[in-house]
């Protein structure tokens, strides 16, 4: 009897979703030699974690903040896409040889298609210019949006984040631009992006931007799922927009981290909608 063994490392990480979502997939998949838990890990155990775990401690990991970027000079091997956006958050052991992945940026994407948003041709606003930023970007760029605008309050980071954009697809207009300069753009926009933490609980007052902004033929997507409906997406949806928080992506990152490890067709099998739900009742 062989037990696969899986963790979410990161600090904090003690109200992280993983550990439910990933037995609630376990379940749907009738997968009974699985376990996940969370590692709280300092930067300074980070290394002496990956010695460990090389030898066979975990069969694959999840990585989150403020690890996502460090672990990868633990690693054997990077996939392409998680390098250029210089974030790892699902590594695979087979062996002792370290694999690492980023499906943060195909967890976004798939939750895009769910919600009918085409990228090809489309016009985006992208708040904030950190970690995952730079996944939405990726696929911004991948998918050949038209036009992407960045709002971020250090422009240094806004210019890093356009640089990936384009480093992924030179064909897109990419412009770095204030609120005020946005709000005069609102109309041509498809949809506004929140990657930034402002709404999240207990700033739950907090929006990264003016309900000016949406219109009735735009979509707001926010990465924050907790709480379920931020500021952000209740202006949004004021305005007319339709609106998509983040548990769907948090939920497709995980199914898909879980493809990675355990090989096979899983993201196909899973009932997506049904583990949204499961997080739906855990957050209420
Ligand atoms: O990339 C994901 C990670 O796999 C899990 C997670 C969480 O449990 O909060 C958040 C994201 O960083």
């Amino acid at each position: 009897y062989n037990l696969k063994r899986f963790a979410l490392l990161g600090e904090p990480v003690g109200h992280s979703l993983s550990p439910l979502l990933h037995k609630a997939i376990y379940r749907q998949l009738e997968i009974d030699d699985a376990s996940y838990r969370t590692v709280e890990l300092p930067e300074e155990r980070l290394k002496s974690f990956f010695t460990g775990f090389r030898v066979g401690g975990f069969d694959g990991v999840n990585v989150t903040i403020p690890h996502k970027s460090r672990v990868i000079q633990l690693l054997d091997e990077v996939d392409s896409k998680a390098k250029l956006i210089d974030a790892v958050n699902c590594v695979n052991r087979v062996g002792n040889k370290l694999t690492g992945y980023n499906t943060d940026l195909l967890g976004f994407a798939y939750s895009l298609r769910q919600n009918n948003v085409h990228i090809d041709g489309n016009v985006f606003a992208i708040l904030g210019a950190g970690g995952s930023a730079q996944a939405v970007g990726a696929v911004l760029a991948e998918g050949a949006a038209k036009q992407v605008y960045i709002v971020n309050r250090t422009p240094e980071r806004a210019e890093r984040l356009k640089e990936i954009i384009l480093a992924v697809n030179d064909a897109i207009s990419v412009t770095v631009c204030s609120e005020q300069e946005l709000a005069e753009r609102s109309a041509e926009l498809d949809c506004v992006i929140n990657t930034t933490s402002l709404g999240m609980a207990p700033n739950t007052k907090m929006s990264p931007i003016s309900e000016s902004i949406f219109s009735e033929n735009c979509l707001a997507f926010d990465l924050v799922y907790s709480p379920m409906k931020t500021k952000f997406l209740s202006d949004a949806e004021s305005q007319g927009a339709a609106i998509v928080n983040g548990l769907q992506m948090l939920v497709a990152q995980a199914v898909y981290s879980v493809e990675i490890w355990m090989g096979g067709n899983i993201v196909a099998h899973v009932d997506m909608n049904a583990l949204v739900r499961d997080l739906e009742k855990a957050i209420k």
